[in-house]
Formats: C-alpha cells, sequence, structure tokens
C-alpha cells in the first residue's frame, strides 16, 4: 500500500458521493464508484464557486468490485447495513470502511459485521443536491469530522492521509462520537421540525418554534450526559441555533425526503434517540412524537 496506489471505492452516485468522485478526479486519486450495475456514466457537477464540469468515473457493479483499499459509504444510514452484505464477498479484513451519513447506530451494526475491519466514522456539513439522476449542484462549501472507530495496526496515517483528500477541510478527533452527537442534536431539531412544518431551515428561528427547539435539545442533553458526554440544553440549543442561521436557505435532507416522498432517516435520528434512552431509562417524549410523525407522513 503506497499513498499512489491506495485504492478508493465509493458507495452509490449520491450527491455526496459524487462530489466525492469529483474530488478523487480532480486529484487524480484510483478510485472507482460502486453501482447496482456497471454502466457507464457521466457525471455532470457543479462547483460551490459555479465551475461545471463533467466525469467518467469507473464505475463497478457492487457484487463484482474491483480490488480497493478503502470503501467510502456516503449513503443513508438505512442502506448501510444492505450495502455492506452486497459487498460482502470483497470485503477483506484489511479493507477500511468510511461511514459517512446523517444520524447514528450504524457503527453497531458494522462493527457486528467486521469487528476487525478498521472503520472510520465522519460527518459533513457539505451541501449539494442532484437536479437529475447524473447531475450534482454543490449548495455549500462545508467541513468534514473523521474519526477511527476500529483503527489498524498498520497504515492508519496513509489512510488517514487519503480520506482526507475527499472533503477537505477535515477535522481528526480522538473521540469521533461526541461530533456524531453534536451533529445528532442538530438533525434532530432541523429535519422533523422543517418537514413537519414544510419550511426551510431558516424558519426555525421565528419565535413560534423556540419551545419545541428547547425540548428536544433538554431530551438530548440528558442522554448525552447518561452515556458520558458533559453537556447542557443552552449549549447544544445555541449550536443548533447557529446551523439554522448558517443553513436558513437549504432544505434539509428529510424535508425533501418527505417531499418527494423517499424514506427519511428518521430512525437513526430521533429514533436513535428514543432507543438509547429507553436503554438508559430517561423520558423523551418529544423526540417520540417527531419521530411518530415523520413516519405517518413517510406512508
Ligand atoms: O444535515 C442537515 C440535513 O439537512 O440533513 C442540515 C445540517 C440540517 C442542513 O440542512
Amino acid at each position: 500500500m503506497s499513498t499512489a496506489t491506495l485504492k478508493i471505492a465509493i458507495l452509490g452516485k449520491g450527491a455526496i458521493g459524487s462530489l466525492i468522485a469529483y474530488s478523487c478526479h480532480q486529484q487524480k486519486l484510483d478510485y472507482q464508484l460502486l453501482l447496482k450495475t456497471s454502466i457507464a456514466i457521466t457525471l455532470d457537477i457543479e462547483t460551490i464557486n459555479g465551475d461545471k464540469a463533467l466525469i467518467n468515473p469507473h464505475t463497478s457493479d457492487i457484487k463484482s468490485a474491483s480490488d480497493f483499499d478503502v470503501v467510502v459509504l456516503p449513503i443513508k444510514a438505512y442502506q448501510v447495513l444492505g450495502a455492506l452484505q452486497q459487498l460482502s464477498k470483497k470485503i477483506k479484513p484489511k479493507h477500511t470502511l468510511v461511514l459517512l451519513h446523517n444520524g447514528m447506530g450504524t457503527i453497531e451494526q458494522v462493527k457486528a459485521l467486521y469487528p476487525i475491519n478498521p472503520i472510520i466514522a465522519g460527518t459533513t456539513s457539505y451541501g449539494a443536491y442532484k437536479p437529475t439522476e447524473t447531475s450534482v449542484k454543490a449548495t455549500g462549501l462545508g467541513e468534514t469530522h473523521l474519526g477511527w472507530i476500529t483503527k489498524p495496526d498498520d497504515n492508519a496515517s496513509l489512510i488517514e492521509s487519503s480520506v482526507s483528500k475527499l472533503l477537505p477541510p477535515n477535522t481528526w478527533h480522538q473521540d469521533i462520537r461526541l461530533a456524531l452527537w453534536s451533529k445528532l442534536t442538530i438533525n434532530s431539531v432541523i429535519n422533523p421540525l422543517t418537514a413537519i412544518n414544510d419550511i426551510k431551515n431558516g424558519e426555525l428561528a421565528d419565535k413560534k418554534y423556540q419551545q419545541d427547539i428547547q425540548a428536544i435539545c433538554s431530551e438530548v442533553a440528558q442522554v448525552m450526559n447518561a452515556v458520558g458526554y458533559a453537556t447542557s440544553t443552552e449549549a447544544l440549543q445555541q449550536n443548533v441555533m447557529k446551523v439554522i442561521k448558517a443553513t436558513a436557505n437549504n432544505y434539509s435532507s428529510m424535508h425533501q425526503d418527505i417531499s418527494f416522498k423517499r424514506k427519511s432517516e428518521i430512525e437513526f435520528i430521533n429514533g436513535y434517540v428514543g432507543k438509547k434512552s429507553q436503554e438508559l431509562n430517561i423520558s423523551t417524549p418529544k423526540n417520540q412524537e417527531l419521530f411518530t410523525k415523520i413516519k405517518e407522513l413517510e406512508g
């Protein structure tokens, strides 16, 4: 394994997966896109600066992927397990798995399937959407938080430098779970409230939503404290309000999922808060209420 030969596989051609493919293309990295079928595709990318590019990534059928060192999973949380099962014949214990999605709960699933593999978990605030099947428009230059869940004995820094090229700038965390909880709180508030009220993120700054926001943050703070992360309702709320302002013009991913009648990530967001709270005997009725409402909207 050397930097020049580190082979990257990217699962799917979702918005973030396509941005990663573009990043690999620009930096001339050795990469392939793993798709359900290995059809030739041209991805039409528009960056945040308005630059446009057409790229023809090397694609492989997920079941007959060429060799790789690192597989990046920029897919929805509920797709992770199924995708890894489909890839199971190709995944060897030395392969690094990179989880990159909203919500929590997949680390436990992946560790159960691949107890030996190096695993990186991450969260990114890059924004992008797909106006068509093969076009991607970046809506925000974000930052990426990454950390090892299972660190390999060898080559960790080589893998880190390679993964750091995908969606820079990056912060590597000793304990990525804290960063994941922080993002989970943001998503527990913004995603269901924007979807239920059919609004853009920025509208959540209105006075009428503050009681709900406080209730969600208070429940998440109790769960976080119980799992060992000292925080307060106020600290979480302040952070959520910052993101509401920074992403004021966006429709959240859950708003988009519900509007386009797609499955949402609610089970891995407010559902995860609910699951953890049950294990810890903490009551989280607001998160439960939002979970139920989104499930009804999913139909
Ligand atoms: O991650 C997001 C999402 O929409 O899923 C936020 C941060 C809420 C931005 O819209």
